[in-house]
């Protein structure tokens, strides 16, 4: 697979409370680090998401009486999963980790800052037909493909690869450079999604070889 001026690496949601000790923690998450560093010089292109909550956002547990973090309650755009509170706007979980050194990267986007809405993915807020802008951004800057990674694998990563191919981008997830929540059975069933949807699944080797 080569890569060339029309991709960006997407590099989502690598913040302190989704790395071991921080409020969210993907476990083993702070390993994407080396590899997302490996895989940067190869683009001309980096775009990163920050996860970006207000406090006391409706994706958070606390918001819902009686409800515990990871149930799901009945919202308007369907089902929404409660987490437990993270990356709450200015905090020290918001932040990037502080290993993560990309400061070449183009664009942050921050995204889930509408307290009644969640946004997993960095193209659609929750309800799958908000967007974020980013479709647009990616499309005047005549960017074709999304290379996807970071935190999490089968939430933030895989919603905003699923979303790129929507857009009529085509989009690859790099599977050592991301790792997965796995909440009843999540990273299986996004695995298949991302097979169904056409968005290939690769080792950061198949680029770096
Ligand atoms: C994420 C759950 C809640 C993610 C963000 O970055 O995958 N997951 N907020
Ligand atoms: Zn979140």
């Amino acid at each position: 697979m080569q890569i060339t001026s029309s991709d960006i690496l997407l590099v989502i949601d690598v913040q302190n409370d989704f790395c071991p000790g921080g409020a969210l923690a993907v476990p083993d998450g702070d390993a994407v680090i080396p590899v997302i560093h490996r895989l940067a010089p190869l683009f001309d292109h980096i775009l990163l998401t920050q996860d970006w909550h207000s406090p006391h956002h409706a994706s958070f547990a606390h918001a819902h009486a009686g409800k515990q973090a990871f149930e799901t309650v009945a919202v308007s755009y369907g089902e929404q999963t409660l987490w437990p509170d993270h990356c709450v706007q200015g905090t020290r979980g918001a932040e990037f980790h502080p290993d993560l050194s990309l400061p070449q990267a183009e664009l942050v986007l921050r995204k889930g800052f509408r307290p009644h809405i969640d946004s997993y993915s960095a193209f659609f807020e929750n309800d799958r037909t908000t967007p974020t802008g980013l479709g647009g951004y990616l499309r005047e800057r005549n960017i074709s493909r999304v290379f996807a990674v970071g935190l999490a694998f089968d939430y933030c990563v895989a919603y905003s690869a699923l979303d790129a191919r929507t857009l009529g981008f085509e989009a690859v997830v790099i599977r050592d450079a991301s790792r997965a929540i796995d909440l009843n059975g999540s990273a299986t069933r996004m695995e298949a999604e991302l097979a169904r949807a056409g968005v290939p699944v690769i080792n950061s080797t198949q680029l770096l070889d």
